[in-house]
């Protein structure tokens, strides 16, 4: 087995803690860690990208800019354009060598893209070009778009972001679903991405099993949510609930799922939305990409007492938050519904069966109670992504960008215990409005221990 050699820049210090294990990785293949001299050759070889760039090589401009859980990002600017240049590590970025990682997330992303790209118009960037032995995708240089999470850290307004998201699942659910497909198209979806199984395991653990029990990887502001946290982990009822999500997150593969569809994988300007980072993909629950979003939106507005200032209290921006959670709601449920009306030719439900007289309103009242049944999954995905954000591994910089530890925890645990609830309680949910109303009402009625 081959050993790749590292080189020892300050830089590929800080990215590589120690030399990379590459046992794991076929010796006979082209994969090697890319550095930015890497990178200048690889896009190099590439005429598609040369041209893009303009001018050759010497003269472009390489920046590693990553700062997520798993890959490198290099940015590449040429006199004539840039590109972005994803890579899939052996191991999770974040947490070193010690957890390797396979890297085929790199195809099952470059996957997704090509599958949604017809459905969603410009709400994904253009993918130029995979590396399916380097685990390489060179894609649109999204500028100046910034992530939508540092977006709402910052109290900025985007006014499209909620409704297109919510119009992006809507159509790749629904046309990747049996609702407007012959069923064997998702059953070679279904084969497909039911090998990305490195990455449904991470959700399953992180997500779904050790916010609720202990593991060292789990983290929460300590000492002043300990209390909150031991009480978490011995409620039966909430974990019941939460292993139900975790049972229908692996057992209903309704559609293609992005899988970590969070506001750190959303990327805005003030007019622009798109939707990246899909590695997590696979055939799971519509829910859970809704839930994702949902949850984040959530998280947001808990973590905004923390970056208020003595000239902005931030309250009218929390407002502006919950009219984006009615929004995304509502423009998921319009657009899905109206799609599925004009296109019910799959196999579940089709309107050739409902053709005698009077049988449209039983046809409708059916695809109502499916809707019905995706806003309680969304309300139950959702409290799951935002307890694992805040006792779990990987948490999100919403909070973590909160230095004062106490304003941290208030927030963090009032962002608990409206998750809590969603889990506990869903029959308190009939609405988008039961959702917008609970909101404040758990804010006021948490207070971490003062310590
Ligand atoms: C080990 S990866 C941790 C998290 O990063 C990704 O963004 C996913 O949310 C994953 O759970
Ligand atoms: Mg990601």
């Amino acid at each position: 087995m081959q050993r790749t050699r590292i080189s020892s820049s300050p830089e590929r210090s800080r990215i590589f803690p120690k030399e990379v294990d590459m046992r794991e990785v076929d010796a006979a293949s082209r994969y090697r860690i890319l550095d930015t001299e890497g990178v200048l050759a690889f896009i190099g070889s590439l005429p598609e990208i040369r041209a893009l760039l303009g001018g050759g090589p010497q003269s472009w401009r390489v920046r590693e800019v990553g700062d997520g859980n798993l890959n490198l990002i290099f940015v590449v600017q040429g006199a004539d354009g840039s590109v972005c240049v994803k890579q899939a590590l052996p191991y999770v970025r974040v947490a070193g060598t010690s957890w390797p990682l396979t890297l085929e997330r790199a195809f099952f992303e470059a996957s997704y893209y090509s599958a949604v790209a017809p459905l969603v118009g410009g709400l994904i960037p253009r993918v130029y070009h995979y590396d399916p032995e380097l685990y390489c995708t060179v894609m649109e240089c999204l500028s100046p778009h910034i992530i939508l999470r540092k977006g709402l850290i910052a109290g900025q307004h985007y006014p499209n972001a909620a409704r297109e998201i919510g119009e992006y699942i809507a159509r790749v659910s629904l046309f990747t679903s049996d609702l407007t497909r012959p069923f064997e198209h998702r059953m070679d979806g279904i084969a497909l991405f039911a090998r990305n199984k490195a990455l449904v395991r991470i959700t399953v653990d992180l997500v779904f099993c050790d916010p609720y029990r202990c593991n060292e990887r789990n983290r929460h502001t300590s000492p002043q949510l300990d209390e909150i946290v031991a009480d978490l982990r011995n409620d039966g009822r909430l974990k019941v609930a939460a292993a139900h999500f975790a049972r229908t997150f692996l057992n209903e593969g309704q559609a293609l799922v992005h899988g970590d569809l969070h506001s750190g994988s959303v990327m805005v300007t003030a007019g622009d939305t798109r939707v990246i980072d899909p590695e997590f993909a696979f055939y799971g629950p519509i829910g859970f990409d809704l839930g994702a979003f949902l949850g984040n939106l959530l998280l947001s507005w808990y973590s905004q007492p923390g970056h208020a200032t003595q000239h902005n209290d931030r309250v009218a921006y929390q407002h502006w938050i919950l009219e984006q959670v009615r929004t995304f709601w509502s423009s998921f449920r319009r657009t899905f519904t109206a799609l599925w009306a004009e296109n019910a030719h799959g196999d579940v439900l089709p309107e050739s069966m409902f053709a005698g007289p009077g049988e449209a309103i039983t046809l409708e009242s059916a695809r109502n109670a499916f809707v019905d049944r995706l806003f309680a999954d969304m309300l139950g995905f959702a409290a799951c992504k935002m307890i694992r954000r805040i006792v779990g591994f990987a948490h999100v910089i919403d909070f973590e960008s909160i230095r004062d530890a106490g304003l941290r925890a208030g927030c963090e645990a009032s962002a608990l215990a409206m998750a809590r609830t969603l889990l506990t309680h869903p029959a308190q949910f009939h609405s988008i409005e039961d959702v917008i109303d609970a909101v404040p009402r758990m804010a006021s009625v948490t207070r971490p221990p003062q310590l």
